[in-house]
């Protein structure tokens, strides 16, 4: 049932005997080798010394994003070049990229805990795993394939696109797990009903690893059903590894975060104090065993709550909600704040409408929805058309608290993203 045993189900106190002494190598490595984070713990008067228990962690500074800029592109780097074995590095819409190294014993212990994310959810040797995410300096196809070779799978590295080549793969060669985020999952789902596949006869596939994008509850029924498998939330951050930092067990009831290699805080994205056990924060992560490029308290930006009670499956670490949002992905309309997730969430829950849409920001009092719906709703009916129109209309008013403007388009007219979906379009001039 376990694939360590004794790592998973660590009792509490020991675990946090083990965060203490982890945390405190991780500073004494960062004040030695690191002048940005010697600098900025001066400035706050902190020595590694000072770290007696976990709860000493409010008292170290923040990492964020702008810092890894500012730093890029080895000047968080803890080790000698020499040892570092891997450059990886996450792109964001604006200026340099971020930079993130990793030793071999990163490598090694990034593996493990994608092992240990993969055997919770019942993948075993003989498993065939395509794997349908980007290899490259995205973090998200490698870290998976190493993880399920070391459980003694067989790893199709597909990459992701062409979808006729990766169903003449899950055909070939029996795939029985795949990785592959949201967007292309539905995306896969509508080709394979184009091409009369039924995937719960025709295919072998049971099982799929979604992630590297926020998506809802709606969306995560939507893939189960339309591909006929279980579906395994799977969240990472390029700067803490990639993928396996916190992911689904066989009961799909939030996302365990492996603590002995991570200290989770949920904070208010505003003030960055804590917010009380079980409310909603964005999720602060520092690194506990990571030798090349250990990260004090990143602000991730994601939002999420921690779930305190126990989970059935026995193991000891805690589990967060699938990501909320992002604290920078909302935006305001007629005044009232909007994550797209709650658009999301409204469209996937309504029958005829299909895999894709858009949301586009046209001024500051206007929101129109693109979305497609499936294709037996053209079928010569006008009436059809509209009563789903004015369906989506009320709903998302209902959701969201302003009436947006609802275009009806068929399957394939929106961009299909291979990486990660762009839904929403912001053309407003400020
Ligand atoms: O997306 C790592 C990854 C790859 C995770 C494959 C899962 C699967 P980055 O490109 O650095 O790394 O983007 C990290 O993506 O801060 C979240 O905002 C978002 N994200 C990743 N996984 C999820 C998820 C990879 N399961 C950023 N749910 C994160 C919601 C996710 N958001």
């Amino acid at each position: 049932m376990y694939w360590n045993k004794e790592a998973e189900t660590i009792d509490a106190a020991s675990l946090r005997e083990l965060q203490t002494e982890r945390l405190r190598k991780t500073v004494e490595s960062l004040y030695e080798n690191v002048p940005f984070y010697r600098k900025k713990l001066d400035s706050t008067g902190v020595k590694p010394s000072d770290i007696k228990s976990t709860a000493d962690i409010r008292r170290l500074p923040f990492t964020t994003r702008e810092d890894l800029r500012e730093n890029f592109p080895d000047g968080l780097l803890a080790v000698k070049k020499e040892q570092v074995v891997r450059l990886h590095t996450s792109s964001g819409t604006t200026g340099k990229p971020k930079a993130i190294f990793f030793s071999q014993h990163d490598i090694d212990t990034a593996s493990e805990l994608v092992a240990r994310c993969l055997y919770m959810t019942g993948l075993r040797k003989g498993d065939i795993f395509q794997n349908m995410m980007t290899y490259g300096l995205f973090t998200g196809a490698l870290m998976l394939h190493y993880g399920a070779e070391k459980l003694g799978c067989l790893v199709i590295p597909a990459g992701p696109g062409n979808t006729a080549r990766q169903i003449s793969l899950m055909q070939d060669f029996g795939t029985t797990a795949i990785h592959i985020t949201p967007s292309y999952a539905l995306y896969l789902a509508s080709v394979l009903q184009k091409q009369g596949i039924d995937p719960k006869k025709d295919l072998k596939v049971r099982k799929a690893y979604v992630g590297a994008e926020p998506y809802t509850e709606e969306t995560r029924k939507k893939i189960e059903t339309l591909l006929g498998l279980d579906a395994y939330n799977c969240y990472g951050l390029s700067e803490m590894n990639g993928p396996g930092v916190a992911f689904e067990c066989e009961y799909k009831n939030g996302l365990h975060i492996w603590e002995d290699n991570f200290i989770i805080e949920i904070l208010d994205p505003v003030t960055g104090e804590p917010v009380p056990d079980g409310s909603n924060g964005e999720l602060v992560l520092t690194t506990l065993n990571r030798e090349a490029m250990p990260i004090l308290r990143y602000r991730t930006k994601d939002l999420t709550r921690v779930l305190t009670e126990q989970c059935p499956c026995g193991r000891t670490h805690r589990r967060i909600h699938s990501i909320l949002g992002r604290a920078d992905d909302m935006f305001i309309i007629k005044g009232v704040n909007i994550y797209p997730q709650e658009i999301e969430r409204v469209l996937m829950s309504i029958k005829g409408v299909a895999e894709n849409y858009q949301i586009h920001l046209e001024s500051l009092d206007s929101i129109t929805i693109k979305v497609e719906i499936d294709s037996n709703m053209f079928d010569g009916r006008i009436e059809h058309l509209v009563s789903l129109r004015n369906e989506i209309t009320e709903k998302l008013k209902h959701e969201i608290l302003v009436k947006p403007n609802v275009e009806l388009l068929e399957p394939g007219t929106l961009p299909i993203s291979e990486g990660k979906a762009v839904r929403v379009i912001d053309t407003r001039t400020m």
